[in-house]
């Protein structure tokens, strides 16, 4: 899950000059954590005009990024042979579901040069000046429009249908073949890059094209006082944000005066820009899925004036993970000792009950059309009652495989719990979080057991592609 649309090189596709018959070649150079959807433009005139009725440019499609093509067949659109008409105007259109970033190039087509036209030569080429200053001037204004409808954009509500969200990065974003620029680009003012109390004045990210020095704008519908929060006892950090217990009062509307034993999610203070985005977009993603009994369901938010806090539901007992672990039998525990012996082992049938309860949560976010991508045990928290709440599905996530070849801090690769297609293809669908839920299943049966144990990243891609698959835990019955 990338936080931001995607970000192209400036100065490219640089303009071209070619001569009929001769080649031309454009390059795009498109950076963004997820893999964006990449298409090459030509501008075009229909009906002998070049803009629609709502005055975006007519395009056609030249080149779009497939399951097939490499990034670095994308960053370059040839012309072989190219002729007068295919002077003009040409798009790299980068997108993903945050938005989309453009920027464009001319092709000047003119004669190759004869002998007798030195005095042509050394007189300036009045056409080919005048076409760059009017593509330079409308581009710039191309830029401060953008910007300035970035800046002027009003509050937007969560993208609905049947989109892919936010968080969701999505190969298969549909850029209609005769695409209006402007309303592609208006995508951006969903970005939800807006900054609170920070200004992008540190080096640790470049200021992003299009992206406002601004506060969040306050939700009413979320927005909690920061008075009535008192921060308590941390329970855990990562490396750039940490979550503490809170109690709020009122956060229950129903009854005002009582207070409320939350969670709140903050960032430390090395945090980058890049932290806090993605703060704000897993804030912004839990606002647009619907409450459940076992998702971990957002409180409220304290936006204003002071640092970001993020209200979420507490899930006292932490992640299932750990609480399965926490409920293994000693070690020297005799093997005959059934469950129940130390009167807290959870039997299958209670076990069956949290993998239910998962189930129920992962099929919510489905029909949510909320991909988690990150589905494992250490990610559900259990909460009183023995409650399953899954968490962090508002992540963003960075579907570059390098990521995932990293271990956790507690020693887990999460490729471990990725599909094949996740794996070796970065396609990540409901059926993929289906297989982590696979995986997750096998962590239960084995009271948080780590699976594939010991098999190193490359020994499991053999593994995967040869077929094997985990084996049944001595835990699990076979009928289950
Ligand atoms: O794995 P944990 O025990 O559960 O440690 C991490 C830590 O904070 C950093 O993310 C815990 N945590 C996150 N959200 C909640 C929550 N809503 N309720 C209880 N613990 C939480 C998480």
């Amino acid at each position: 899950r990338s936080s931001h649309r995607p970000v192209l090189q400036p100065g490219l596709p640089a303009n071209r000059t070619a001569a009929p018959g001769g080649d031309a070649e454009f390059r795009c150079k498109v950076h963004g954590e997820a893999r964006p959807h990449v298409q090459w433009l030509r501008h075009v005139e229909v009906n002998g005009s070049r803009h629609g009725p709502d005055g975006s440019p007519y395009v056609r499609v030249l080149k779009t990024s497939g399951d097939n093509s490499t990034d670095e067949e994308m960053e370059v659109l040839y012309l072989r042979n190219v002729t007068f008409d295919d002077a003009g105007e040409y798009t790299c259109l980068a997108g993903n579901s945050i938005g989309t970033s453009h920027q464009s190039a001319w092709l000047v087509v003119i004669a190759a040069e004869r002998p007798e036209s030195k005095a042509a030569l050394a007189a300036p080429d009045f056409l080919q000046i005048g076409v760059y200053c009017t593509a330079g001037l409308l581009a710039t204004t191309a830029a401060v429009a953008a910007s300035c409808r970035v800046r002027n954009a009003p509050e937007q509500t969560p993208p609905v249908g049947n989109e892919p969200r936010l968080c969701r990065l999505s190969r298969d974003i549909v850029l209609q073949r005769q695409v209006s620029l402007e309303s592609a680009d208006s995508a951006n003012s969903r970005l939800p890059l807006l900054l609170l109390g920070r200004r992008f004045s540190s080096a640790d990210s470049p200021r992003l094209p299009g992206v406002c020095e601004s506060e969040l704008p306050p939700d009413a519908r979320w927005e909690f006082p920061r008075g009535r929060l008192r921060l308590g006892a941390p329970l855990g950090e990562g490396c750039f944000g940490r979550v503490v217990t809170a109690e709020a009062l009122g956060i229950d509307q129903e009854q005002p005066g009582r207070s409320v034993r939350v969670a709140v999610k903050m960032l430390k203070d090395n945090a980058t820009d890049k932290e806090l985005s993605d703060l704000v977009s897993e804030l912004e993603l839990m606002k647009s899925v619907a409450k459940h009994r076992n998702i971990i369901g957002l409180l409220g938010a304290c936006t204003q004036g002071g640092p970001l806090l993020v209200i979420v539901e507490l899930a006292a007992k932490g992640n299932l993970r750990d609480f399965l672990r926490a409920r293994r039998p000693p070690v020297t525990e005799s093997a005959c000792d059934g469950a129940g012996a130390r009167g807290e082992r959870p039997a299958a049938r209670e076990l069956v009950s949290f993998a239910r309860q998962v189930a129920r949560g992962m099929e919510w976010l489905a029909s949510n059309k909320c991909i988690h991508r990150d589905l494992a045990a250490r990610n559900v928290l259990v909460a009183d009652g023995n409650v399953m709440k899954i968490a962090d599905f508002g992540l963003a996530r960075d579907v570059n495989h390098s990521e995932y070849y990293k271990k956790t801090s507690s020693g887990l690769l999460p490729v471990k719990w990725m599909s094949p297609e996740s794996l070796f293809d970065r396609v990540y669908t409901q059926r993929s979080d289906v297989w982590s839920f696979g995986v997750l299943l096998w962590e239960m049966f084995t009271l948080g057991g780590s699976p594939y144990p010991g098999v190193p990243v490359e020994e499991l891609f053999r593994l995967l592609q040869e077929g094997h698959r985990l084996d049944r835990p001595p835990l699990c019955p076979a009928e289950l």
